[in-house]
């Protein structure tokens, strides 16, 4: 076994006290044996089975932090609440698949997909955001820095629906205007929908557990953070369109669904007057052929070779910034390095 896939192992052992915990909560309300079960379901089908960098990154930016292994309570606790990160995760993406109308997701169906679930999983999402502050209180009620863990965690659950508003907003299903469009739009979509809670809530967390919160550590940290965030997305919109759906665990919609993605945005920019009236006539409809046409108006116009072009320059200046922490405030440049490490040229 590799250290990653054991580190990966160690974090995974701490979820099933989770569950225990939440039914155990649950069964205050002398909730029926088949509800508890439904609940316990969701939460294991929705919650493990992805790759957990989210969450590992907690209890990693902590040991970094302190320089140091952790203690078997603090990687108890870090744990705990990288495990919270990944329930956001999950009732994120279980609200998401509904309103993408995606189809698999983790090389499984998505949760609403499943027979007898369907728009139950509208409820299943909230239990699990309801889910996190039960754990908080349960665990983190007389850490000195509960409050703002709490308000962290609202914040930046309401960051991620202002970016998924607009992300759903540039995406009507009943009208394409690709000029609606741009590069500064595609940018704040992803850095609302994506960057607060994958990338600057993990370290925030580990900077408020181990009490090294401050505003220049947090704001140095969002510094990095954001625009690493930003790159994961585009990521995410590349291997879409570009990915395998075996390796990436779902199938891309991002065409049919009309989104603001950064393919698109590229290819606007380098259309010809046919290619464009090709975009127009194709994207955002609910339709297999149309798909087509786009993707190879895609492939015409090199859009995986100006990818590989943005990944450079992009990775350089995030290196750049990396580099230039001071260190003095209780930052390390170590978190940001072992963050960029873990996704620079993923395939999934
Ligand atoms: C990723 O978008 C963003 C999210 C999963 C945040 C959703 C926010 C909500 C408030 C529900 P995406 O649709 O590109 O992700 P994926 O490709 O994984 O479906
Ligand atoms: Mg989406
Ligand atoms: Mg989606
Ligand atoms: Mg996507």
């Amino acid at each position: 076994m590799t250290s990653k896939e054991a580190k990966k192992k160690h974090f995974e052992a701490v979820f099933p006290s989770l569950v225990e915990d939440l039914k155990e909560n649950a069964k205050q309300y002398n909730i029926p044996a088949d509800a508890l079960k439904w609940y316990e379901d969701s939460l294991n089908y929705n919650t493990m089975g992805g790759k957990l960098n989210r969450g590992i990154s907690v209890p990693d930016s902590a040991s970094t932090l302190i320089g140091g292994p952790l203690s078997s309570t603090d990687y108890h606790q870090t744990a705990t609440l990288g495990w919270l990160t990944e329930l956001l995760q999950a009732f994120f993406l279980v609200s998401d698949d509904i309103m993408d109308a995606s189809i698999t997701r983790r090389g499984q169906p998505c949760w609403y997909k499943k027979p007898g679930v369907g728009m139950i999983a509208i409820n299943d999402a909230f239990m699990l955001e309801a889910s996190i502050y039960i754990l908080l209180k349960k665990h983190f009620k007389t850490h000195p820095a509960y409050v703002e863990l709490l308000e962290l965690f609202h914040e930046v659950t309401f960051q991620t629906e202002l970016g998924q508003t607009c992300d759903l907003l540039t995406a009507p299903e009943d009208h394409v205007d690709l000029g609606q469009f741009s590069p500064e739009k595609h940018s704040f979509i992803v850095i609302y929908k994506t960057a607060y809670y994958s990338f600057y809530l993990p370290v925030a967390l580990a900077l408020h557990y181990l009490q090294l919160a401050t505003p220049e550590t947090l704001q140095q940290s969002k510094d990095i953070l954001i625009p690493l965030g930003e790159y994961f997305q585009i990521q995410d919109d590349y291997l879409d369109c570009f990915g395998s759906p075996e390796t990436i665990g779902k199938i891309g919609t991002d065409i049919q669904d009309n989104k603001c993605s950064w393919l698109i945005n590229q290819a606007l920019k380098r259309a010809s007057p046919q290619q464009r009236k090709v975009l127009d006539e194709c994207y955002g409809r609910k339709n297999a052929a149309m798909e087509k046409n786009v993707k190879e108006v895609f492939n015409e116009l090199e859009l995986q070779k100006v990818y590989l072009e943005y990944e450079d320059k992009a990775v350089g200046e995030i290196r750049a910034r990396i580099e230039k922490i001071d260190e003095s405030h209780g930052l390390k440049k170590a978190v940001f390095e072992d963050f960029l490490g873990k996704i620079y040229k993923r395939t999934k």
